[in-house]
């Protein structure tokens, strides 16, 4: 027997829980399906040494709850990953989510019935639902891309993918390990891993550059500042580029002297963390601007990188700052001045195989005990294109989108009414600061559900000619910046062999972005066709 649901949600980290606390207060009967024994998403998998947020604790939270965010006390300036997932546990229990979550529940297929209006779930333990909403909350960066590498199969060590580390922790003690991948989860873990391994090496294909984050304790004035003006905080957050409360300096970059540049620079470099992409206005839209911070940067390498060849194989130079996704770092380029760490160019000598013994380049074999695969994720179609999902007419999402994704809004694919998309490709997602995003989206769709129960409509399908028009302007916003420059960048699907060469979110900014939607609705879910039914 199917278990019969106002809407199904699927996935139980950030953004399926406020969905579901939202769809209660809608009245609706409302379940999430989560593949995870825990609740969480991203902050249960991640356990890798060193996880961390990037962003501040005090900002990469829920703003929808005043008391929430008055109770709640962080301890330090970024999160370690247990601190979010306790936080994110306590929000299941103090909004009692958990009745309606199903853990242990990974949706393989998604069917909506022309028919009935209604979609069809099915999960690998054979469980069927069926909800006249399917909202998906699956997380951007949550299918893991693990290389294809030859001879894995036949190593003898163990081997880790960053985003589905064993919950036990893994003893490094003693061990030869090797890491392969230098982006935002590599550089927070090269560091950890390097104090407590025998010997590491670093496998890296693309220098980056990266921030120091300068983290430390949560000041207990700061924080009581923070709660005190939290409305303020939050509005700052609507109403930037990239859902942090950072003022950017409005002075393009090449408007100061050089040496009020190198004091603005040094002072961001002090403070630490993603807001130095806020020294100056123009850092992603103009290369000349741009080289300004990306060779401070590499100085900077330069000055801490004792060994000359090591500094010079960690300048990136391929692509401008910030047009990859920046980490930022607690002693990254510091850990190559260890004796016991070992960086290796493999854009220069690429891995060949992997061998029963390490990893063997085309110059050099590394003997390993153990191999780490920080190489990140099939991001933001990987999530929904794991899962078998078929629109009306029976045509599949994996084909529709088989040369990149189309979305309305990154909220709506056409063909696939009644599903929702929660931070989709074509939406700002992972180029903000995701609880913020996440937010936006889910009071958007609660508020078009709300709208369409108010009027006894039964459907609402994103129209062909919105989502062409979504899909030039998307692109459109991209060009607009240096982004696309990044030839490597996963934001553009690069990453994944294979995968169609698309730039996958919203580069126009949050604050717009929110106002389309917004206007969108106002006029009456404009590119939408909504129909009426029981
Ligand atoms: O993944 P990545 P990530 N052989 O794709 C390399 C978020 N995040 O997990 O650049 C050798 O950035 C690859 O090389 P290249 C954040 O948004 C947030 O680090 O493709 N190398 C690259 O160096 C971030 O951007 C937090 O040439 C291979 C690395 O692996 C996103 O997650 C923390 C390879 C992958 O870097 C993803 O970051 C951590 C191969 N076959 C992450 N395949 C927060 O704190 C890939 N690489 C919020």
């Amino acid at each position: 027997m199917d278990a019969e649901y106002d809407a199904v949600v699927v996935g139980a980290g950030f953004a399926g829980m406020y969905m579901l606390h939202r769809l209660r207060g809608l009245g609706l009967s409302a379940v999430v399906l989560e593949a995870g024994d825990g609740v969480g998403g991203t902050w249960y998998w991640n356990r890798y040494p060193g996880a961390r947020c990037d962003s501040e604790s005090y900002y990469y939270s829920y703003s929808f709850s005043e008391e929430l965010q008055q109770e709640w006390e962080w301890s330090e300036r970024y999160p370690q990953q247990p601190e979010i997932l306790r936080y994110l546990d306590h929000v299941a229990d103090r909004f009692d989510l958990r009745r309606d979550i199903r853990l242990g529940s990974r949706v393989t297929e998604a069917v909506f019935d022309d028919d009935t209006a209604r979609w069809g779930l099915r999960t690998d333990t054979g469980e069927r639902y069926t909800a006249r909403y399917l909202v998906t909350a699956v997380g951007c960066l949550s299918a893991a891309n693990i290389p294809r590498i030859p001879g894995l199969d036949t190593f003898r060590g163990r081997w880790f993918h960053t985003g589905r580390w064993p919950h036990e922790g893994v003893d490094l003690t003693g061990q030869r390990v090797g890491v392969v991948g230098t982006g935002s989860t590599g550089i927070q873990a090269i560091p950890v891993i390097a104090r407590q391994a025998e010997h590491l090496t670093v496998f890296q294909r693309t220098p980056n550059y990266s921030i120091p984050a300068r983290n430390g304790p949560m000041d207990a004035a700061f924080q009581r500042e923070v709660k005190a003006g939290y409305a303020g905080i939050r509005r700052k957050q609507r109403e930037s580029t990239n859902g942090h409360p950072f003022d950017v300096d409005p002075r393009p970059a090449l408007s100061v002297p050089d040496d009020e540049r190198r004091t603005v620079y040094e002072a961001a470099w002090q403070r630490g963390g993603l807001r130095f992409r806020a020294a100056f206005a123009d850092l992603l839209t103009s290369e000349e601007a741009n080289d300004t911070a990306s060779e401070f940067i590499r100085a900077k390498i330069r000055e801490t990188v004792r060994d000359p060849a090591t500094a010079e194989a960690l300048l990136p130079r391929d692509h401008p700052f910030a047009t990859k996704r920046p980490p930022i770092d607690t002693d990254y380029f510091e850990t190559y001045n260890r004796d016991d760490v070992t960086l290796v160019d493999v854009r220069q000598a690429p891995i060949v195989e992997i061998t029963r013994d390490g990893v063997r380049t085309a110059s050099a074999s590394y003997p390993l005990d153990c191999l780490v695969f920080a190489t990140g994720f099939d991001a933001l179609t990987g999530p929904l294109l794991g899962i078998d999902i078929r629109g009306t007419g029976g045509r599949s999402l994996r084909d529709e989108w088989s040369e990149g994704p189309r979305t309305y809004l990154g909220l709506q694919v056409a063909g696939f009414p009644n599903m929702f998309t929660i931070t989709g490709p074509g939406s700002p997602s992972v180029l903000t600061n995701m609880p913020t995003s996440i937010e936006q989206h889910v009071d958007w769709i609660a508020g078009c559900i709300d709208h369409m129960r108010g009027r006894g409509l039964a459907r609402i399908e994103a129209t062909e000619e919105a989502e062409r028009a979504w899909g030039e302007h998307v692109d459109e916003a991209a060009h607009r910046t240096l982004l696309p420059m990044a030839a490597t960048s996963w934001y553009l699907g690069a990453n994944v062999p294979g995968k169609p060469r698309v730039f996958l979110p919203y580069a126009g900014g949050f604050a717009t972005y929110a106002r389309r939607c917004d206007e969108v609705a106002a006029a009456g879910y404009e590119g939408f066709v909504l129909t009426p039914g029981d």
